[in-house]
């Protein structure tokens, strides 16, 4: 009998669907388990082969923890908010909406032909009113509690998309997205106080499940860094106060440089003789992004500001001040102390303009390079420092500075407040209005949604607003304040929004009230398990971790951390090991794929091409090998024999199988769970036949992986009661899963005599009499004398002997 994974899939499609099989139920009595994939934004070019990896790898957790008795909360929505498709929607003059909905429909089709397990009851869109009703309530608490403000911001600028990017969509000075040339724009932004939370986005990171590399980049985006702010006086009297880590090379400090944006060069002007250079320095400075400024490679430049110097404060000795655009205005105070023995910038710099360096920790050889790894060294040149370590040393000079009041120890953050508005249509109108009698106030909750209105056009503005800024019947309203003339913000969110809170409204999505029940939010929170791209790790998961907390803060959810456990995939190349798309030509269509070979061969291919956390080239051939397995699996049913006990020459591989299968599903190494049963299949063809039992096992384990034709073989061979998505997980008993044989070696005086098999639980006579008795070794020792025996267990038998 052939198989034909059309009928067979299209049928079980239809089965779940119709049953509600994978409906999660809202019975708070059994215990919960809450598997969550980043839903997808549904791009014009539908759905990549990149889709089903994360969707089938949760997908296989999620359908064993059902088998297990959980009851389990799988479900999926559209990011549907954002630039692709209103660029889309300009150059083809189709309404975003419109777009968004055949974008949808194309994205569900095709993931549904897959037999991923979503709750398809809870599907959620971002763009969807009843939605963004919540994002946009989210957004006037964050308001109400001093953490939404409006503020004049240079901005990055992306030229081509006219609007406004966060620093973290800027990526190597160009548009992340569209890969266009980012300038610098002076606007009123709304923007978020994300740093509030530094610290506790940092520290709750001890909560939770994380991958370390996760954690690292969650840490290291936030950027904290613990040292000192310093005053140094200058000439004219004035204070200039740096930041420095290194609070103990102070000794060291020969000059000092300030950014090129230094508010103090303009109350300098008139002191200062170099004024036009200084001026001309400016100017090319600011045409550079934070990136190119700071590359340590870079050549360094600079002007020293000749008129002006500061004073040590450690021993009184002027030094010279220079602008230089290695130094950032907008870390720590943009003025730093230049140690040029033990910071390479500074030592590069102190080459190209002759200025001293000075060594104060002991140990490398600072004219020739920079001695930057010596947190282990001694002080030198250091007047009361001198003998301590750099730690002592820091910690004495932090005290001393703060006893003369000049200077203190301080932490700061990499990390900047999130820059909210965007200039463009296709988002969720910020829910604000502008009364000239009492500034910025919120709608009126009980007004959300503030949907977005219908417009003519949604082309940006060159002058950078907007499209709503256009629509003046929209824009003029009255102040939910003081009832007199208003006007709504005309900006946008930005597509982070939608995806900061979205897994909260899976727990309850049609709630009228509120984001959710508390009951739902009780009894779901946390997620148990998110799995996510390693590229979403700074963004999305630092900002809705920071929503999450404010939502904790303000009591609408239970828990301090939205995700209990995280786990990141892989990416799909091109059978070539490149990325995929289309100007290489090496993108696979999955329609094609399940088409041709069927959705279960499409699943089991995605969870056996390699290591799930790794990078993987496709490759057709092992797609091959994917179906045949699940041929070899359908013939089984031509070998069916009775039977209701797993017969016992497979009673070893088969309680091995159900725990390797299981532990390998768990620890995100489905590859191998798969490996696992292709070997249990041999084993299977060695005693020419399967009993039912035995199949029906089999079915269970294998059914995670390929849904469609288990669910099949177990109806047709009437392996159970019921379907078999409703069957339960096998048990393995443990003490059939250890091996029953191991292989020793047998030498005499250190040579091989013979290989044996022997039971794992032989005690060491029983080892040594088989040993004795292999006709091998017989010979060798014939007429000898046996001087000693030496026994490695479950390794080797050495007998030592003479004439
Ligand atoms: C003196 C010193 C000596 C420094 C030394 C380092 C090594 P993180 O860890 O990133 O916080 N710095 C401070 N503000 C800066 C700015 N606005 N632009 C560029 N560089 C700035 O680094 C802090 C260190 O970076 C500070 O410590 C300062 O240089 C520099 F052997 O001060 B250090
Ligand atoms: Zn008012």
């Amino acid at each position: 009998m052939k198989y034909n994974h059309k009928a067979v899939e299209e049928k079980w499609q239809k089965i779940w669907e119709d049953k509600g099989v994978f409906h999660a139920s809202d019975d708070t009595e059994k215990e919960k388990f809450y598997a969550l994939i980043e839903f997808p934004y549904p791009s014009g070019q539908g759905l990549h082969v990149g889709h089903p990896r994360p969707y089938t790898a949760l997908d296989t957790v999620a359908r064993k923890r059902r088998l297990e008795g959980y009851n389990v909360l799988y479900p999926i929505g559209w990011d549907a908010f954002g630039l692709p498709t209103e660029n889309y929607a300009i150059k083809n003059h189709i309404h975003p909406e419109i777009v968004t909905k055949k974008n949808i429909a194309r994205f569900k089709k095709q993931i549904q032909s897959l037999g991923i397990s979503f709750d398809w009851s809870r599907e959620i869109n971002t763009t969807d009113p009843e939605y963004y009703k919540w994002t946009q309530w989210i957004f006037i608490q964050l308001y109400k509690h001093g953490l939404a403000y409006k503020k004049e911001m240079n901005v990055n600028w992306c030229t081509s998309c006219k609007c406004v990017l966060a620093n973290e969509e800027v990526v190597n000075g160009v548009c992340e997205r569209c890969g266009s040339e980012v300038v610098h724009k002076v606007k009123s932004q709304w923007m978020l106080k994300i740093t509030e939370y530094a610290d506790r986005l940092i520290n709750d990171l001890d909560l939770v499940n994380y991958p370390d590399r996760v954690k690292a980049q969650q840490k290291n985006w936030i950027g904290r860094s613990k040292g000192a702010e310093v005053d140094f006086t200058t000439t004219t009297g004035d204070t200039l106060t740096i930041y420095t880590t290194r609070a103990d090379t102070l000794y060291g400090a020969t000059y000092m440089v300030i950014s090129p944006e230094h508010p103090m060069i303009e109350k300098w002007a008139d002191k200062i003789s170099n004024m036009d250079e200084i001026k001309k320095y400016q100017e090319a400075a600011a045409r550079k992004s934070d990136f190119e400024r700071t590359e340590v490679a870079k050549e360094k430049t600079g002007v020293r500001i000749d008129g002006v110097n500061a004073i040590n404060p450690v021993n009184n000795k002027e030094i010279p001040i220079f602008i230089s655009d290695y130094v950032l205005v907008s870390y720590g105070t943009g003025a730093i102390m230049a140690v040029p023995a033990h910071d390479t910038r500074d030592w590069e710099f102190a080459k190209k303009f002759d200025l001293p360096i000075i060594e104060v920790v002991k140990g490398g050889n600072v004219q020739e390079e920079a001695y930057t790894d010596c947190a282990k060294g001694i002080m030198v040149n250091s007047g009361m420092l001198d003998g301590l370590t750099v730690d002592e040393a820091k910690k004495k000079i932090i005290d001393w500075l703060t006893s003369e009041g000049k200077g203190h120890s301080k932490v700061n953050y990499k990390l900047r407040d999130w820059v909210f508005s965007r200039q463009r249509y296709w988002g969720e109108p910020i829910p604000m209005v502008y009364c000239e009698k009492c500034g910025y106030v919120p709608i009126d909750e009980k007004d959300l949604p503030l949907r977005l209105p219908m417009v003519e056009s949604y082309e940006p503005t060159d002058n950078g607003e907007s499209p709503l800024a256009k629509m003046t019947d929209w824009i003029n309203t009255t102040c939910p304040c003081c009832g007199g003339k208003a006007k709504r913000e005309t900006d946008t969110m930005p597509q982070w929004a939608g995806s900061s809170w979205y897994y909260l409204r899976y727990m309850d999505p049609h709630n009228k009230n509120a984001i959710a029940s508390k009951e739902a939010l009780n009894y779901w929170s946390p997620v148990d398990w998110y799995n996510g791209g390693m590229e979403h790790t700074t963004l999305h998961l630092l900002y809705s971790r920071f929503w999450h907390k404010f939502l904790y803060d303000i009591g609408v959810v239970p828990t301090p951390e939205p995700y209990a456990k995280r786990t990141s995939h892989g990416m799909i190349l091109g059978e070539n090991g490149e990325k995929m798309s289309k100007s290489r030509g090496n993108v696979v269509n999955p329609d094609e794929i399940v088409d041709e070979y069927g959705a279960d061969t499409m699943r089991l291919y995605e969870m056996f091409i390699g290591d799930f956390e790794k990078a993987a080239p496709w490759s057709k051939a092992s797609i091959r090998g994917c179906r045949r397995f699940v041929e070899r699996y359908w013939n089984l049913q031509s070998v069916l024999v009775d039977g209701d006990k797993i017969r016992p020459e497979l009673e070893g591989v088969f309680n091995k199988a159900i725990k390797k299968v299981g532990e390998d599903i768990e620890n995100i190494k489905f590859n191998t769970a798969i490996a696992t049963l292709m070997a249990l299949i041999n084993d299977i063809s060695n005693v020419k036949s399967i009993n039912k039992e035995e199949l029906r096992i089999f079915s269970i384990l294998l059914n995670p992986f390929a849904p469609h034709v288990t669910e099949e073989v177990y109806e047709a061979c009437k392996l159970g009661n019921g379907i078999l998505a409703e069957a339960e997980w096998p048990e393995y008993d443990e003490s059939k899963c250890v091996d029953e044989s191991v292989e020793i070696v047998v030498q005499v005086n250190g040579k091989i005599k013979a290989k044996l098999n022997i039971p794992v639980d032989a005690d060491k006579d029983a080892v040594l009499d088989l040993a004795k008795n292999d006709e091998n070794v017989k010979k060798a020792i014939d007429g000898m004398k046996i001087i000693k025996e030496i026994v490695v267990p479950k390794k080797l038998v050495n007998l030592v002997v003479k004439p």
